[in-house]
């Protein structure tokens, strides 16, 4: 028998766990599906983050990178050496790597859900740093975590750079920093990069890039969910649609339908009438103040915050 071809190579079902699957059709159901951001990195996912940070229009990455070149020895003064620098959502661990020379911590622990391509990261950069005690460890951050015995107690320093924050709504944001500060042991304190409210047309160029790299992020999000769930999303009738909402001072990212279709999956299927959306990310951008707020309302405080020259991202240093 000759198999059609399946791009999304998956022929063989499902290979998410239970609740996983649950959360997915749960989200594909609902009266404006959705499905959450996390399932945006695969591997290939991954690499295609990596492929935007390198893209002109996406500024967050060299802007907050010119302000650790820039304030680097004031982060570190701020800092210390000699902490257990905790990478949350690490990927390619190339940012708290740029930081090693001026931080030198004792203990590195890179965190992220995509594990394999985090075992790859670390594995070249413990090489390159072999004094550096390093711990990976592959967490799904979005719910509640807890870091295992492997990791000091002592200076915790988590480090959660590129705005990730603004991936979760502001009140989710809140109770993820509660959850950072529980685990900082008192001693402790978190650097953030934070992307600022801006002009929408640099926000909605960032987020839709003219040879259309986000866009391939966006639409390899169904691949995923092809796999994980038995799904049988087609790639092609779904286009990548992203802009700034003001009013709630987000760019959303969405998955439209290019025509009337259905999707099935084990045990269930959902109708999508033509131009009807999944939402597949928020990116939440703030002011430095109303940042300082939601992290005081998480128990830290803030005692630094370095912007580059057109305030377009901060990066924030706040006390447990
Ligand atoms: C990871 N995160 C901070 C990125 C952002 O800017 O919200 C994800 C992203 N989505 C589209 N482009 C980049």
């Amino acid at each position: 028998r000759v198999l059609p071809i399946d791009p999304s190579g998956d022929l063989d079902g499902p290979h998410g766990d239970r609740a996983t699957i649950a959360e997915i059709q749960a989200g594909l159901l609902a009266p404006q599906a959705r499905t959450s951001p996390k399932y945006l990195y695969d591997s290939l996912g991954s690499r295609l983050f990596e492929a935007i940070c390198e893209l002109p229009e996406y500024y967050p990455t060299r802007t907050e990178a010119a302000i650790f070149a820039a304030h680097g020895a004031d982060i570190a003064r701020r800092i210390g050496t000699g902490s257990t620098l905790i990478d949350l959502g690490a990927g390619n661990c190339a940012k708290a790597a740029s930081l090693f020379p001026l931080l030198q911590p004792q203990q590195y622990v890179p965190i992220d859900i995509s594990r394999d391509f985090l075992n790859e990261a670390v594995g070249r950069l413990q090489q390159r740093f072999p004094s550096i005690a390093m711990t990976a460890l592959a967490l799904d951050l979005s719910g509640p975590f807890a870091l295992p015995a492997a990791v000091r107690a002592e200076r915790r320093v988590f480090f959660y750079p590129g705005s990730s924050i603004g991936n979760f709504a502001p009140h989710e944001a809140i109770a993820f920093l509660r959850r950072v500060r529980e685990n900082t042991c008192g001693d402790g304190g978190l650097l953030i990069g934070v992307d600022l409210a801006k002009d929408a047309a640099v926000l909605d160029a960032a987020y839709d890039d003219a040879i259309g790299v986000t866009a391939a992020f966006n639409l390899n999000m169904l691949r995923h969910v092809n796999h994980l769930t038995g799904a049988d999303f087609d790639v092609r009738q779904w286009r990548h649609v992203a802009f700034f909402n003001a009013e709630e001072s987000r760019i959303e990212m969405h998955l439209e339908a290019r025509t009337a279709l259905t999707v099935h999956w084990p045990g269930g299927e959902r109708r999508f009438a033509r131009g009807e959306r999944i939402h597949t990310e928020d990116s939440y951008k703030y002011t430095p103040d109303s940042f300082a707020a939601l992290l005081a309302q998480a128990g830290f405080t803030a005692d630094a915050v370095w912007t580059d020259d057109a305030g377009w991202f901060a990066v924030m240093h706040a006390r447990a």
